[in-house]
């Protein structure tokens, strides 16, 4: 399997900079060496930096730098694209996780039924209406589900992107009021940090795989690295306590892989400003070995 890896150094779906220093932060840590170490063909997708933006897209206090975050989606949306019709699998090391709505439209241009795993302390169901920030990253699977402000949902044309029975979130351990509205109305699937404690993370993550990749074409791994606990995962703009450990993150990983479904992935919310010695960057390194393969034994 061919990896094609979409750098996208992006903040301003978020509150804090930062998270546009993840791609380089990630990439020093070590991840073409992983990629490397696993046998697997491997090339950088080469980022342009979308061209200044229109004047008429200033930002909206309901949806704060819309028109950056729209411009980049439109880039990453094609780059993803591109990346499908070349039959290799993007992984993209973002950034903010506003970068997956553009990635979820460039792999459903490709994928009609495609599942996805959200792997996030938060549910990022927002709309404008609901959030309490105005920022995109807190939107970007509502807006895959439809949910939100058109120029996001129908980016590529088609709207909704994704079917609620396919989607499920993990890890989850904070959500705003509008955001359970929103999962109670939808019925996508959420197994919260309460979930994987009762029940074990892989009881939790078969079920989450079962229902992604249950008459799907594919699934697409969304991988928030503010799922894992801060103690672990230091370097990220809206840190929950109570996470994932270091296991459970990478037993997710491993299921994944064994599931054989992944068409796609993202890794995002690296913030080299907010780490410790690059922990958060290796971590994410780490998983994403796990997620292509890398085992114990
Ligand atoms: C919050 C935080 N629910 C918001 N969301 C974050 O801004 O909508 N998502 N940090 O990852
Ligand atoms: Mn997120
Ligand atoms: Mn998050
Ligand atoms: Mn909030």
């Amino acid at each position: 399997q061919q990896v094609t890896v979409l750098p996208v150094p992006f903040h301003y779906g978020a509150s804090k900079p930062g998270a546009s220093g993840g791609p380089e932060a990630v990439l020093q840590a070590g991840l073409a060496e992983k990629l490397r170490h696993l046998n697997l063909p491997h090339s950088l997708f080469p980022w342009k930096e979308p061209a200044e933006l229109a004047t008429d897209r200033r930002s909206l206090e309901r949806m704060r730098n819309w028109g950056r975050v729209l411009t980049m989606s439109e880039a990453v949306a094609e780059a993803v694209q591109s990346i499908m019709e070349s039959e290799a699998l993007p992984l993209t090391i973002g950034g903010d996780h506003s970068v997956s709505i553009g990635t979820i439209a460039g792999v459903t241009a490709h994928v009609q039924q495609l599942g996805v795993v959200w792997i996030d302390a938060h549910a990022d169901l927002n709309t404008p209406q609901t959030s309490h920030t105005g920022n995109l990253h807190g939107m970007a699977l509502a807006a895959s589900l439809g949910l939100g402000d058109t120029r996001f949902t129908e980016l590529l044309g088609r709207s909704p992107k994704l079917q609620p029975k396919r989607v499920v979130l993990v890890g989850v351990r904070e959500l705003d009021e509008g955001e359970k509205k929103h999962i109670y109305e939808t019925g996508v699937t959420c197994f919260t940090m309460h979930d994987i404690d009762r029940h074990g993370m892989g009881r939790v993550m078969e079920k989450a795989i079962a229902i992604a990749s249950y008459g799907s074409e594919g699934v697409h791994v969304s991988f928030d690295i503010d799922s894992v606990d801060p103690g672990e995962a230091p370097g990220t703009g809206t840190p929950v306590r109570g996470g994932l450990n270091y296991r459970e993150a990478h037993l997710a990983m491993e299921m994944l892989y064994d599931c054989g479904m992944v068409t796609s992935a993202d890794i995002v919310e690296v913030n080299p400003l907010l780490d410790t010695n690059g922990r958060t960057a290796r971590l994410a390194v780490e998983l994403i070995g796990s997620l292509l393969g890398e085992r114990i034994l």
